[in-house]
């Protein structure tokens, strides 16, 4: 091997040089650049009072900082979720974003959906019937924006206040959106179909709604801020954002 090391001309053996240093700078960059597009942002949305920024307390401290006030901007943070920080080994920090509910709020929405790799739509199941069409609304319009159709953000709709006995359990409140989404299809088709949007359609048409017609990943859970109970929500996160 070092005799024929010796024997090679000066200039092949830079050209190895050259192309081993070449490689590995390829190799090296393209790594990075594959670990930096995984995302490990995680959103919260919803309507204002459904528990959000107590979620978002839970994910972090494991407490609900009693008393949050409607929220005026976004709340975020990188962190390693409260519930795993007794574990041994390097774990993955989430970046969690609670977008507040207020609809002059809601555009912020779109600054982070462009880099989620879930969201989480949290519906209050207390107070669900007064507040079922604005949630429908709110989530038709999640469920049909580019980005999320496009890159298959998978979506968790999170009933929350499951603490009180008269909360709704998830399986109504599940019907009740697909009903008021079916609603919804009909007449925002009707709009759309006359100003050309570029908007998605929803569902299977001629075929009521349902979400697991969707394109994306939409599946269901419970969990309670207050009290901490909060199991499938980290579930789902960390479904998305490997540890
Ligand atoms: N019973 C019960 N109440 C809850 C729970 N989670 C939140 N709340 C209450 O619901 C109210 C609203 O909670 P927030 O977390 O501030 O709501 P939000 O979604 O951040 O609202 P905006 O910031 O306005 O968008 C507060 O009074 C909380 O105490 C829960 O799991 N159970
Ligand atoms: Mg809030």
């Amino acid at each position: 091997m070092e005799q024929w090391l010796n024997q090679l001309p000066i200039t092949q053996e830079v050209y190895v040089a050259l192309a081993v240093l070449f490689f590995t700078s390829v190799f090296f960059l393209l790594f990075r650049f594959f670990r930096r597009t995984k995302s490990n942002t995680i959103v919260l949305a919803g309507l204002s009072g459904s528990g959000k920024t107590v979620l978002f307390y839970q994910l972090r401290d494991g407490s609900s900082h009693q008393g949050t006030v409607t929220s005026m901007e976004p709340n975020e943070g990188s962190f390693v979720l409260h519930s795993e920080t007794s574990k041994k080994g390097k774990i993955k920090p989430v970046h969690v974003v609670d977008v507040p509910g207020h609809s002059r709020l809601r555009p912020k929405l779109d600054e982070y959906l462009s880099q989620a790799a879930g969201l989480v739509f949290i519906v209050d199941a207390l107070d669900f019937l007064p507040n079922c069409r604005a949630a429908a609304e709110y989530l038709y319009d999640i469920l049909t924006k580019v980005s999320v159709v496009k890159k298959r953000i998978p979506v968790l709709i999170l009933c929350n206040k499951t603490d009180k006995v008269t909360a709704h359990s998830k399986d109504f409140i599940r019907k009740q959106l697909e009903k008021e989404i079916d609603k919804l299809r009909t007449s925002r088709n009707a709009v759309s179909e006359a100003d050309i949007s570029n908007e998605f359609t929803l569902g299977v048409s001629g075929q009521p709604f349902l979400f697991s017609q969707c394109v994306n990943e939409v599946t269901i859970g419970e969990a309670s801020g207050l009290t901490g109970e909060i199991s499938q929500l980290e579930q789902f996160i960390r479904e998305h954002v490997k540890s």
